[in-house]
């Protein structure tokens, strides 16, 4: 039988450059500071089997172009094997799990995006994460051409990889899914205006987090 999930999980979530990994490090220094046990994870690629299909996902094959079907699969894999040995032991440790993406990220990139079909993308979804759901997910909602900057900037060798090198309409149509998704579960995914300062954005975002952290204990 399965152990009951004690952790508290939490995932962001957001277009390239919206912030995720800047504001998930402040995050976990935030939680530990008060006493909490954080595991920081992200997708694709914590697992080792992960590493493996990161670099299948994310490298560029002029000869051979993956086929919008077979990322989401890859995806789904990486996750499955994530869930199995990242989140659910720590969320059955009790643990808060701050996760850089996760399901919403397969709908907006998949679905929206890559066009497939997004009743099916999210039933399949559900297939592989079961019951760990995000009790909270922060959207960090940036402008796509902002934020592509931004990731163009931070990139030292000025290359993007595979899907930061989509096109615009590509990336505008990612942050409408988000945005449909926001707007479907309003409750668990909460938007903040990453277009501000970072600092504003962490403020914002620190303080849902801890207010839903009261809420749920
Ligand atoms: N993907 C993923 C799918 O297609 N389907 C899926 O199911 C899943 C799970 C993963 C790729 O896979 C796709 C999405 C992605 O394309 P990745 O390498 O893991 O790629 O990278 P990302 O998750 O996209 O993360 P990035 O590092 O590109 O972006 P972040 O984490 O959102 O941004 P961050 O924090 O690294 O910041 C980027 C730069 O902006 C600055 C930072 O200092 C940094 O220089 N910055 C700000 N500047 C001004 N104002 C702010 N508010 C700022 N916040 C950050």
């Amino acid at each position: 039988m399965e152990k009951p999930l004690k952790g508290f999980f939490v995932t962001l979530e957001g277009g390239e450059g919206s912030g995720k990994t800047t504001l998930l490090h402040r995050l976990k220094d935030d939680l530990e500071n008060e006493g909490h046990s954080v595991l920081l994870t992200f997708e694709p690629g914590c697992s080792e089997i992960g590493k493996q299909i990161r670099l299948w996902i994310l490298e560029e094959s002029q000869n051979h172009p993956l086929e919008p079907l077979a990322e989401l699969m890859l995806f789904l894999a990486d996750r499955a094997q994530h869930i199995h040995e990242c989140i659910r032991p720590a969320l059955e440790e009790g643990k808060i799990v701050l996760c850089d993406r996760f399901t919403d990220s397969t709908v907006a990139y998949q679905g929206f995006a890559r066009g497939l079909d997004v009743p099916r993308v999210q039933e399949i979804c559900e297939l592989v994460s079961g019951y760990v759901k995000p009790f909270l997910t922060i959207f960090l909602d940036v402008e796509p051409v902002v934020g592509l900057e931004r990731t163009r900037q931070a990139t030292k060798s000025g290359k993007m990889d595979r899907i930061e090198s989509e096109s615009v309409e590509f990336h505008k149509q990612i942050h409408k899914g988000f945005h449909w998704l926001h707007e479907q579960e309003p409750q668990r995914i909460v938007l903040v205006d990453a277009n501000k300062p970072i600092e504003e954005v962490h403020q914002e975002a620190k303080t849902l987090i801890f207010d839903r952290i009261k809420e749920y204990v």
